[in-house]
């Protein structure tokens, strides 16, 4: 094949092609049998029966593995035969599937013909079965062999100026054993280029809570959650992507508590559940489970829980010394006078005008979180990716601060967390800023000097990959190109360099949009077999409640060639490394338990690893917080100044959110349905309010075209349907990844640089 001839490239966006939608009111209650037989369909219809089954009965089992789709916690004492939800049976049936995107499959469609395909379409060919290369200007991927393929990697890593011209990116399903012995090879090869998932994803709460209480984790347990008086649910839609969630919430409302929702739209999931595995739920009967429900403004957050602080202060001026708690703020916090004078600069007016909801709203939820002796606050993306978002969540830690609500049981902060163990690949140091006593300890346990210089996060790897910085970009997992921001940008970016290189389960778009030369690496999955050396390993991942337990898959893996992604990795540091690394790679790859004596001497709070391991349940990782002990600069927990940054809107401008359907997680694309919301098959559309839409005059349905502006840069998103919904004024939603060509690549958070995807300023008009 001739070098010179370029190949048509394949588009980075999702094709701009509408299906044939039909719509019907949101749904009332959450779960019940429909989402079993909806779980059973997609569990017959892609595993076959048996396989699935057996697949399905051994989620979230004490034993059995962890379930890919979302963080949430497993009962720490009995548990039920059904530890799964609807997602959860679709994650586990899109991984179990029998079909298969094999070197058949590859070889016939070129990738520009595979880029005209649906993510659903791409999603659903099935496993990826063996290595494979996309060669210069070649237009069809080719089966090559395992080894070759790491003495390419190895060839090109090596060719680099500078270890830092390679990224190594890390998604949230990485085993615990993968991502320690990644993020090994990445500083033994010399770099801390290793940005991951949780850059655009939960970062903004890492920095938020590093900064106030000293771990960048959460502080309570499922059991405080279920017997807690409050839960604040606040930019959260627990009844699509945390829908076990939902079985503690009932539980808490059981036990007498109150569920307070923040967020702008009525989410079908805290209106009330039925219980699948109840009699009642089986019948239809809902618990209802929200006790307030407060439709705040995109980004209204901020302004919000200023105005919660004021009732609070209120309260405690009514009926001294009951409701802030002075002898914890004394004993334990510092910065409390100056975070009291300036919450009394800020007005009512200013709140109710920026939250977007009324004084008497936030009284009535005021009076819930006032009222409840015990209280959690429980968020997720509503929260962190705006551009104050860091600022949002430590007035959210000023909110427990002041009235002591952190600590103790049944009270706390829950930032609830996306992929299985994205939490855990952190505490791996799966990090581009790794502390000091981490990298001290890791290099003295490998006898090697690790890099001490900061390494890219996300927005910076695609910037420096578009200035022609980065030569290979190599992911465990993932799709970079569709869960980054500005998909063109970052196609651009991707497409200046050398190699490519994708360790995945399923194929995405992210395989067709690469650099000269692209690998795919296909691994096997959590509910596989994994057997290395003379038995089959299990591996460890840590949930969002910071419990480290294991997982081991049983079924028969997709295919003969497939390689663990702990084995991936220690031959790619074999071939890259050689003679410069003393690290017994080829030993860890043959037994897991070896791994786990390292992790154990490098990282605080795995004593006796391999023996606590094998407790039912797994073990608590220690935390600090929850004893009252602050590792914070101050060693005290910091209340913190948050002034109310607006977005100031022009006229006719808007804010978009860019959110989940209940039919994919992430970039995955099940299906082309959002039944909570009543859409029937389509992802191209547009929530919007009412009045907007008459303003406009747009008609339900009518297709529009969306521009966004940022530092005036525009970009548009062609061709989607308009949707009459009940979403605050002036705020709109779109469904990711198909809405992610409008996130401007530099609108990023302060301090934590997460993309800002719930608050991208647009206009919309017909379609042209
Ligand atoms: N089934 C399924 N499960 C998943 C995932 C999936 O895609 N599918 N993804 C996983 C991952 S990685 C993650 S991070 C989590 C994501 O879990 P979520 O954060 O629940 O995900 P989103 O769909 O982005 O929903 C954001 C919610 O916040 C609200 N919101 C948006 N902006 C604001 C705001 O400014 N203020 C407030 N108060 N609310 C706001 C939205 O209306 C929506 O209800 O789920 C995980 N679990
Ligand atoms: N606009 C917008 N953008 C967003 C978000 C948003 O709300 N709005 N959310 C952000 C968030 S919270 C996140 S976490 C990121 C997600 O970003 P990523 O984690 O990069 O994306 P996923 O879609 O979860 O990755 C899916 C791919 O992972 C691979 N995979 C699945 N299971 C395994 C496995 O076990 N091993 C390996 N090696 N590969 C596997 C499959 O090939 C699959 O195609 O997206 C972010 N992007
Ligand atoms: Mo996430």
């Amino acid at each position: 094949m001739s070098a010179t001839k370029s190949p048509p490239l394949p588009d980075a966006e999702p094709p701009r092609k509408l299906l044939n939608i039909s719509r019907g009111a949101p749904s009332e209650k959450a779960v019940g049998t429909t989402a079993v037989v909806n779980s059973m369909k997609h569990i017959q219809a892609q595993a076959g029966l048996a396989r699935g089954t057996s697949a399905l009965l051994r989620a979230n089992q004490k034993g059995g593995f962890d379930c890919p789709s979302c963080a949430w916690p497993d009962p720490d004492g009995e548990r039920s035969s059904f530890e799964f939800c609807e997602n959860g049976a679709k994650a586990i049936a899109t991984e179990t599937t029998k079909k298969r995107a094999d070197a058949d499959f590859l070889t016939r469609y070129s990738v520009a013909e595979l880029g005209e395909m649906s993510d659903f379409v791409l999603n659903d060919a099935g496993r990826l079965t063996e290595p494979m290369l996309l060669d210069v200007a070649s237009t069809h991927y080719q089966p090559i062999s395992w080894e070759t393929a790491f003495n390419l990697i190895a060839k090109e890593l090596n060719a680099c100026a500078t270890p830092d011209d390679a990224i190594f990116y890390t998604s949230g399903r990485a085993s615990n054993e993968a991502a320690f012995l990644y993020q090994l090879f990445v500083r033994q090869f010399g770099t801390n280029n290793l940005p991951d998932c949780s850059n655009m994803c939960h970062e903004s709460s890492g920095a938020a809570l590093n900064q106030t209480i000293g771990i960048g984790k959460g502080t309570v347990t499922l059991e405080d959650i279920e017997h807690t008086d409050c839960v604040m649910v606040i930019g959260q839609n627990p009844g699509t992507n945390h829908p076990r969630m939902l079985t503690s919430l009932e539980q808490t409302v059981l036990n007498g508590g109150k569920i307070v929702s923040v967020n702008p739209l009525l989410e079908t999931g805290v209106k009330a559940f039925a219980h699948p595995q109840k009699i009642s739920g089986i019948l239809g009967q809902a618990t209802p489970l929200q006790s307030v429900h407060v439709p705040v403004r995109l980004n209204g957050d901020l302004p919000f829980i200023k105005g919660l602080l004021k009732c609070v202060l209120e309260a405690e001026h009514a009926r001294p010394r009951t409701i802030v708690d002075h002898t914890f703020i004394s004993e334990h916090t510092a910065g409390y006078e100056t975070m009291i004078a300036d919450l009394a600069q800020v007005s009512w007016a200013e709140i109710t005008d920026q939250s977007g909801v009324t004084e008497s709203q936030i009284r009535e939820a005021a009076a819930v979180f006032i009222e409840a002796k015990e209280c959690i606050t429980c968020w997720a993306m509503g929260l962190t990716q705006h551009h104050n978002a860091v600022e949002t969540i430590r007035e959210l830690v000023n909110l427990h601060l002041l009235t002591g609500k952190i600590g103790r049981p049944r009270s706390g902060l829950c930032p609830v967390r996306g992929h299985s163990n994205v939490q855990g690949d952190r505490t791996m140091g799966i990090w581009e800023r790794p502390a000091t006593t981490f990298l001290d300890k890791l290099d003295a346990e490998f006898d090697f000097t690790s890099p001490r210089e900061f390494g890219y996060d996300t927005v910076e790897a695609i910037e420096a990959m578009h200035e022609g910085k980065g030569r290979v970009f190599f992911a465990l997992g993932g799709n970079f190109l569709s869960a980054s921001p500005d998909t063109h940008f970052t196609a651009a970016a991707l497409r200046r360099c050398e190699l490519t290189v994708q360790v995945s389960t399923k194929l995405n778009r992210g395989h067709l949009v690469t650099g000269k030369r692209a690998l795919i690496l296909p691994c096997l999955g959590r509910t596989e077999i994994d057997r290395r050396g003379d038995r089959p390993q299990f591996v460890t991942v840590e949930n969002s409640m910071g419990v480290v337990h294991s997982s081991q898959g049983k079924l028969t893996p997709a295919s003969d060639a497939l390689l663990s992604e702990v084995a991936i990795v220690c031959r790619l540091a074999q071939a890259t490394l050689c003679d410069k690394t003393a690290t017994p790679w080829n030993k860890f790859e043959q037994n897991y338990d070896l791994i786990r004596e390292r992790i154990e001497r490098v990282i605080p709070g795995f004593d006796k690893f391999n023996v606590r391991i094998h407790h039912p349940g797994g073990f608590y990782l220690p935390n600090a917080v929850k004893e009252r002990r602050w590792n914070t600069k101050t060693g005290k927990a910091n209340f913190t100044s948050n002034p109310l940054q607006p977005l100031v809107l022009e006229p006719g401008q808007m804010l978009l959110q860019t959110f989940r359907s209940h039919d994919q997680f992430n970039t995955t694309v099940y299906g082309n349905n959002d039944r909570y919301r009543g859409i029937t098959n389509e992802r191209r559309v547009i929530f919007l309010n009412r009045e907007d839409m008459a303003e406009r005059g747009l008609k339900a349905e009518q297709p529009v075209d969306i521009t966004s502006y940022f530092k005036g840069e525009t970009r548009t998103a062609k061709l989607f349907l308009a949707i009459p919904y009940d979403t605050p004024k002036g705020c709109a939603a779109a469904y990711y990844p198909e809405a992610n060509v409008l996130v401007p690549i530099h609108a990023t958070a302060n301090i934590s640089r997460t993309p800002t995807s719930k608050s991208i300023v647009i206009t919309v008009a017909a379609h042209e």
